[in-house]
């Protein structure tokens, strides 16, 4: 047959910030794929080529089009060698044998699953998998295993907290946690952010951004908050991290280092008559309890920079990554979760919202919905 003309290639930025990527994925037979083999890559500690997969896949993403033949993807930026073999396998046999092969690994299985646990990192997966350990059933058999605080709570609440978070559920968890911030502080401000901001039907958590109006005033907020949801009985594990923020500090290089605003990584109980319409609570079948456990996230920023938290904390990551990249790469600027240099001109620019942000950088502006990267 007959292969379509390149999908408008000239017009796709190498650049995440500069794609619009709804929800919608057109592609999401390859970029499920090359997904995997990024995931594959990083427990392998390859940090090139799990980035170059990431970059792939955010590329399809962007597409207004499934991609039927390998001449549609001429010109796209960010496809290498190795993708286009993996895109060319899934586009002739309708799969991916290199992927397969990645599937049936051993290591692989065991940092995948070990990795799916709430407090497990790829250093603990490797750990324990170098013990010979296979099943979260041998690492809670193990005697010599000392699991931390929040691995206890991982494993304590897996089947939970492995299934899917739903938008419903997500609101109702809105509706509790600003009801309990408005009880504490009636003027205080809380944002959605993360996946559910970008417009997501299911999510693996629920991130929230939690202020108050006039700076300062933000000090103990999310302790008392804390305090609150744990005597309404729903809070189920707490990891309250303090701020260790610094404006004289310049914003950092690295994007994988996280920000120094106060935050919680919580567990909280959902009811089921709290969660409204017929989605109703996302749990097992045959599951008679009537509630489940949600991980949720609080960052607790001081209100001026509310804007550089909420595009940090708004994702996707593969956005994040790329609008720092523009930042750095294209105007000479370094931007994180705190705030925006101008390096040549040696001054910081401040923003009240977003889209002072995005206009700092000369950037159009991108909704939330677009930036699912
Ligand atoms: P996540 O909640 O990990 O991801 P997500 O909401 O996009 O997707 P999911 O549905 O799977 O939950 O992170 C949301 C954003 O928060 C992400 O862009 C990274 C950012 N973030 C920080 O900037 N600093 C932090 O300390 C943390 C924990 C997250
Ligand atoms: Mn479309
Ligand atoms: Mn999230
Ligand atoms: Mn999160």
């Amino acid at each position: 047959t007959e292969c379509s003309p390149p999908t408008a290639a000239a017009n796709v930025s190498q650049y995440a910030c500069l794609r619009r990527t709804t929800t919608e994925n057109h592609n999401k037979i390859f970029t499920d794929v090359l997904e995997e083999l990024a995931e594959n890559s990083e427990f392998n500690e390859s940090k090139g080529p799990c980035l170059a997969f990431r970059r792939a896949a955010s590329v399809l993403k962007s597409l207004p089009s499934a991609v039927h033949c390998l001449g549609a993807i001429q010109g796209l930026p960010c496809l290498g060698e190795h993708t286009k073999a993996v895109m060319e396998e899934i586009l002739i046999f309708g799969r991916s044998f290199k992927v397969e092969e990645v599937q049936s690994d051993e290591r692989y299985q065991a940092l995948k699953l070990f990795t799916s646990v709430f407090g497990v990192g790829p250093k603990t997966a490797e750990k324990w998998y170098r013990r010979g350990l296979r099943s979260l059933k041998e690492i809670l058999a193990e005697p010599n295993i000392q699991l931390n605080r929040m691995q206890r709570a991982g494993f304590l609440y897996y089947r939970d907290i492995s299934k899917a978070v739903s938008k419903a559920e997500a609101k109702a968890l809105s509706s509790i946690i600003e009801e309990t911030a408005h009880w504490i502080a009636p003027d205080s401000i809380l944002a959605l952010t993360g996946g559910f901001r970008r417009g997501k039907e299911y999510g693996h958590d629920v991130d929230f951004l939690l202020t108050m109006p006039e700076m300062g005033k933000e000090e103990g907020l999310l302790l008392r908050v804390i305090d609150r949801l744990r005597d309404q009985g729903i809070l189920l594990y707490c990891e309250h991290q303090d701020s260790t923020f610094d404006m004289s500090k310049l914003p950092s290089h690295r994007f994988e280092a996280m920000d120094h605003f106060e935050k919680c990584f919580l567990i909280l109980r959902l009811e089921e008559g709290q969660v409204e319409g017929d989605g109703g609570l996302q749990k097992d079948p045959g599951e008679s309890r009537g509630w489940r456990a949600v991980r949720v996230d609080l960052v607790a920023p001081p209100v001026d920079r509310y804007a550089f938290v909420l595009l940090g904390w708004t994702g996707s990551r593969q956005f994040e990554r790329d609008l720092r990249r523009f930042a750095s790469k294209e105007r000479g600027m370094c931007l994180d979760n705190h705030a925006l240099y101008d390096k040549t001109k040696k001054l910081f620019l401040p923003a009240t919202s977003e889209e002072d942000i995005f206009a700092h950088l000369g950037l159009e502006y991108v909704e939330p919905w677009q930036r699912n990267a």
